[in-house]
């Protein structure tokens, strides 16, 4: 296959407002390919039932982020925009990639654990309900088992004699060894819980992924960094089912966006819509100036005559995308000599930050009152989907011997007596 024919996919969730790390990490680069490219983009609304949600909201949430893709420049014209419950063969392809996907490789998924363990922080703080009673039960549980952990520790503490003459180094390995071990509890405390409370469905995540992208036999994806392990898993599991059952799936790869991770405002955690550290791509100028007053900056610069360091400050990484050359060699120098404080650099931010998003506020306005435009524009894609999908779920079923295309065959052989 050459470039031109290679194939697009990707999706975002509907999950919360789409956010500045959403946009330059995948849809700007959506938005360039479909140019080029087949493409396909869709809202994967099965994606984010896997974790708690309000089916009274989700309706509502999912049209938003059509719009929002849309008001970011997706023209449902020139590339295929549709939403993942739309199209069935989405779940049934995930069902068959199942049984070719290892359990231990989808142990090793690194968001699995991260939202597995935020699950559980929005879980213990709730104030009623019987998420926190059972996720304290777990609590109590997994507790039990960080204390066996402990005892493995007790020898190297009772070794640790402050009276005796210990060398340096023996000091350097039992305290790296007790460190290892109250790491280890740290972990299985933080993940093992969240991991027990967490949906087969979240834990599956990634094989609906896989089947997302191998249903329309894509091979280029424009995701973020976040997703890399999660493409890998996908080549994996396409690798799996050919050699099984005959080649049907080709080699999908990652396509780099803008940015490959946004920080949070919280400067701790990538950018993310669950976590209440983002910016809105359709957030009103205030909105953003405010966001930004409190952000994470160099912890450093306590005061405003601190200089400040540019090259690990999240507040200037987001400059280098929202403001032009020259300035961004001023700004650096501004805060590197303590020129400009923290709350100026923050304004300079703000004024770059909605200089861009203007056209997709503007855009954003005109389709709220067009609600139809973006209904017709699903539609369209939806039937173009199908049309795909139930092409590549002929050819697998096929394969693995299943469905109606091939019970007739069955039939011929009994009949034979084969
Ligand atoms: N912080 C980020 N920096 C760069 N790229 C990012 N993406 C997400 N966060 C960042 C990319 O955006 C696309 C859509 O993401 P998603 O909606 O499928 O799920 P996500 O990665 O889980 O995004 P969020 O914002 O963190 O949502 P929640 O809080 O619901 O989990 C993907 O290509 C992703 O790489």
């Amino acid at each position: 296959m050459n470039e031109r024919n290679d194939r697009v996919f990707s999706g975002i969730q509907p999950s919360g407002e789409i956010h500045i790390g959403n946009y330059l990490g995948a849809v700007k680069k959506w938005v360039e390919l479909a140019e080029t490219h087949e493409c396909f983009y869709c809202v994967v609304d099965d994606h984010a039932i896997t974790v708690e949600y309000d089916p009274r909201e989700m309706p509502r949430q999912t049209f938003d982020a059509v719009l929002t893709t849309m008001a970011c420049g997706l023209d449902p014209t020139r590339c295929t925009v549709f939403v993942q419950s739309h199209v069935p063969e989405h779940t049934e392809l995930t069902w068959l990639l199942n049984t070719v996907t290892p359990l231990g490789s989808l142990f090793r998924m690194t968001q699995f654990k991260d939202k597995a363990r935020n699950a559980l922080q929005r879980a213990l703080g709730q104030k009623k309900g019987g998420a926190r009673k059972s996720a304290l039960y777990h609590l109590k549980e997994v507790g039990a088992q960080a204390l066996t952990l402990i005892d493995a520790a007790r020898p190297d503490v009772e070794a640790l004699d402050p009276e005796a003459e210990h060398t340096d180094e023996q000091i350097a390995e039992l305290v790296s060894r007790i460190n290892d071990r109250m790491g280890e509890m740290m972990q299985h405390l933080q993940v093992g819980l969240g991991v027990s409370q967490a949906s087969t469905a979240l834990f599956d995540y990634p094989v609906l992924m896989a089947a997302d992208i191998l249903l329309y036999k894509a091979t280029l994806v424009p995701v973020g960094e976040d997703q890399e392990q999660h493409l890998e898993l996908c080549r994996e599991v396409a690798d799996r089912f050919n050699r099984k059952f005959g080649e049907v799936f080709p080699t999908a790869r990652r396509v780099k966006g803008a940015a490959p991770r946004i920080l949070g405002l919280d400067g701790s955690q990538k950018m993310s819509k669950s976590l209440g550290n983002h910016i809105g791509v359709l957030d009103p100028p205030e909105v953003v100036e405010q966001k930004l007053k409190p952000a994470y900056t160099d912890p450093r610069r306590v005061r405003r005559s601190d200089p400040g360091r540019p090259e690990i400050c999240n507040i200037y990484s987001l400059h280098e995308f929202f403001t032009g050359g020259d300035r961004l060699a001023e700004l650096a120098e501004g805060c590197r000599t303590a020129g400009i404080g923290c709350f100026d650099c923050k304004k300079t931010l703000a004024a770059g930050i909605n200089r861009a998003l203007e056209p997709i506020r503007a855009r954003a306005g005109r389709l709220r009152a067009n609600p139809d435009e973006v209904l017709d524009g699903l539609e369209q894609g939806r039937r173009r989907c199908v049309e795909v999908a139930a092409s590549t779920m002929e050819e697998v079923r096929a394969a693995m011997g299943i469905g109606r295309g091939v019970i007739g065959r069955g039939a011929k052989e009994v009949e034979r007596g084969d």
